[in-house]
């Protein structure tokens, strides 16, 4: 495991350039999938990937083994590997990096004391990008609470223009359209135009109003009873459902949809209109600036851009108010404590 020989590409560099990839939470159970989608060359292509693997304690150890089984893999797209417990380490000249460790709520734990314990990961780890990563670095945060976490980043990185700093609702909106194709018994690709309003919480809404199938309308097509009664609960408490079932939290699902969202952005959307992703408002549709919500986003010169003049009706302005409302109350607990 070397230290990364001196590295100034751009991610949008040409292609046979290294990238540089930081991974936090890289021992976890989400790395263990998203590392190997991204050495099968989904998002960079057939570049090679530096890889930087950020963990904390016992998840040190635990990272030289999964870099262990990396080699093993023989993928011809290893480069070099970092382990470290340093963001500045880790970050350095860093093009993309996925959020993924995070400080998981503890059983009776208040909101406002598990806010404050990640705040206390992503204020340090945003004030470490905005010093060494490359200023087009491309920012994922998977780690929950992701939209606030990802506002704590942000304005620690006040060099790195906000739009490149993200965070994952895509597993939501992958979900939504999950179960919209069995409804309508339609595969994925014949949808488009799925919104994830909000929070990546149970407060999110999950928003078909301007659902096409086939490029055309779907509205009509969907009950509003099944809509509010089964759709929009389950998409929003599906983590939930799959902890029941399967005895651990989302892994695969919301690795590949970590893959999803950073391919997008590297590579431009594929077939869709536009895609959820949450992001520091600018005012948008009645969103305070600097809260980080999801949106209906389309990429413009490699930057990812909200919708525009969407018509919001009384029943979509509640569940957005609702969902935002709940990310207010993050935002205004993060700085109260000093956090953004
Ligand atoms: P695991 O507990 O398996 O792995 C987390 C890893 O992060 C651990 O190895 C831990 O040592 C490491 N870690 C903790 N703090 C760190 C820090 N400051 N720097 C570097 N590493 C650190 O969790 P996993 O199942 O992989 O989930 C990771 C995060 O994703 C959790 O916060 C989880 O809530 C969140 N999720 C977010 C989703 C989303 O859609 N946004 C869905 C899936 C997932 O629930």
């Amino acid at each position: 495991m070397t230290q990364s020989a001196e590295t100034t590409y751009s991610a949008d560099a040409g292609v046979h350039e290294p990238v540089n990839v930081a991974v936090t939470g890289a021992a976890g159970q989400i790395g263990y999938s998203l590392l190997w989608r991204l050495l099968n060359g989904e998002v960079f292509g057939a570049r090679k990937l530096n890889l930087r693997l950020l963990e904390v304690g016992p998840g040190l150890k635990a990272a030289e083994g999964v870099a262990m089984e990396l080699l093993d893999s023989a993928f011809p797209l290893l480069g070099d590997v970092v382990i470290t417990d340093d963001p500045k380490v880790g970050f350095a000249d860093a093009h993309a990096v996925f959020l993924v460790g995070a400080k998981p709520r503890q059983a009776g734990q208040e909101r406002a004391d598990l806010l404050a314990a990640n705040g206390g990961i992503f204020g340090p780890q945003g004030k470490a990008l905005d010093e060494v990563a490359s200023k087009d670095v491309r920012v994922l945060v998977v780690g929950n609470p992701a939209n606030t976490n990802a506002a704590i980043l942000s304005a620690n990185a006040p060099s790195i223009d906000p739009r490149q700093i993200t965070a994952m609702t895509r597993l939501d909106h992958n979900r939504a359209l999950a179960q919209l194709s069995q409804k309508l018994d339609v595969p994925v690709t014949a949808l488009n135009r799925m919104t994830v309003w909000g929070n990546h919480s149970a407060s999110q809404f999950p928003d078909v109003t301007e659902l096409q199938v086939d490029g055309e309308s779907a509205a009509g097509k969907l009950d509003q009873e099944w809509l509010t009664g089964e759709f929009i609960p389950r998409v929003a408490k599906r983590g939930a459902e799959i902890i029941e079932v399967r005895g651990h939290s989302s892994a695969a699902s919301a690795a590949s949809s970590a893959i999803d969202h950073m391919r997008d952005w590297v590579n431009g959307l594929q077939g869709q209109d536009w895609v959820s992703v949450a992001l520091p408002s600018d005012g948008s549709y009645g969103v305070p600036e600097g809260v980080v919500s999801s949106f209906p986003c389309r990429l413009v010169d490699g930057h990812w851009e909200i919708v525009q003049g969407l018509e919001i009706n009384d029943f979509q302005r509640q569940r957005i108010d609702a969902t935002v409302s709940e990310l207010l109350e993050e935002f205004e607990t993060v700085k109260e404590l000093g956090f953004v």
